[in-house]
């Protein structure tokens, strides 16, 4: 390596510069970006199946248009994360590739079924009030096209979780059996939420060093304890219960206490085995395969128009 290069980027870093494409980088820190951010971005593209298949059964118009947008926000999110990972240097293709055979990850939390109406509010509320948490101190990550996407996404991960929590309170403030299907999606989607913010700091391997580099500026347990300090009042306004029994205040941490959590049910999920695997990517690979004659066509259409320009 380039001691100067080397140095420059340091101190940019030390400075709180952005670090630009055209930018000389360590290698490992290229990599670091490209597997976090093209699993993020996965996670948005896979993130869209469990509410897609709710959309036809939405129970009134402006609850399917709501659901219809926030879907396609989550799908606009990956392209604008595939772009980003893509100015460090790999394609599109290579990344889609990962994804479909089973190489690269995506957030456990979509290896969840969605089996109730009740869901689409749990995954607003909860999966992007997480998502929004572990997100907000990235707008400040040390490399720029990755802290620029992460700005807007905020905004409209923010209108996702409202729409859920409104969704919430509207099951909650209805039917007793209204109330009964937000309690039972709560008790279903709470520990696989708990568990999103990635493994344990003891067990992190790669925070120590996304911390140095400023990619990560908040640890995972501290995003976990803000997360769960912030929604705990939310179920209470709900009338809710969370389904930890050792949840409690503690006021001389100023913060809540937690159980524990399964870790070994994090881990089986992470490698495969969680209760929608196989069928998330069964489903992507379908959607590939049949967009396959979307892509020829803009290929096509592509070197025509640049035929035409050559003419
Ligand atoms: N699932 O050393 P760490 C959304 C892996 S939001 C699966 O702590 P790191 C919006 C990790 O990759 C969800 N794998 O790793 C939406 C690593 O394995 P590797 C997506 C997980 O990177 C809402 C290993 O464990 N958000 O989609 C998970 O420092 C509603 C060791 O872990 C992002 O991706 C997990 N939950 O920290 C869409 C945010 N946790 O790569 C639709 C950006 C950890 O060495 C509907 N990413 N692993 O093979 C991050 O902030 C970080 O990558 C973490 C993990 C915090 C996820």
């Amino acid at each position: 390596a380039d001691p100067a290069r080397q140095q420059a980027f340091d101190s940019a870093i030390e400075a709180g510069r952005k670090i630009e494409p055209q930018d000389w980088m360590p290698e490992a820190y290229r990599r670091t970006l490209v597997r976090q951010i093209s699993q993020h971005a996965h996670s948005e593209v896979v993130g869209m199946l469990p509410e897609g298949n709710w959309i036809t059964r939405a129970p009134s118009l402006r609850r399917k248009a709501i659901l219809l947008a926030k879907v396609q926000d989550e799908g606009g999110h990956g392209l604008y994360l595939y772009s980003a990972a893509e100015t460090l240097g790999v394609s599109r293709d290579e990344l889609v590739e990962a994804l479909l055979s089973g190489k690269a990850k995506y957030s456990s939390i979509f290896n969840y079924p969605a089996l109730g109406w009740a869901d689409m509010g749990c995954i607003g509320w909860l999966v992007d009030g997480a998502a929004i948490m572990n997100q907000i101190p990235l707008c400040r990550c040390s490399y720029g096209p990755y802290a620029r996407a992460m700005i807007r996404i905020c905004k409209e991960e923010s209108f996702h979780q409202r729409q859920g929590y409104e969704l919430m309170l509207a099951l909650c403030r209805g039917t007793a059996a209204q109330k009964a299907m937000a309690q039972e999606a709560l008790d279903r989607w709470w520990w696989p939420v708990v568990m999103m913010f990635g493994p344990s700091d003891a067990e992190s391997v790669h925070s120590a060093q996304t911390m140095k580099w400023g990619i990560k500026r908040i640890s995972n347990d501290d995003l976990r304890q803000k997360f769960i300090d912030a929604t705990v009042p939310q179920a209470e306004l709900l009338g809710l219960e969370i389904p930890d029994p050792h949840l409690k205040w503690n006021a001389e941490r100023g913060h809540y206490d937690h159980g524990p959590i399964d870790w070994s049910e994090f881990w089986r999920v992470v490698d495969g085995d969680g209760p929608c695997n196989r069928e998330r990517l069964e489903t992507r690979r379908r959607a590939h395969a049949n967009g396959a004659w979307v892509r020829e066509a803009a290929l096509a259409h592509a070197r025509k128009r640049a035929r035409r320009a050559r003419q």
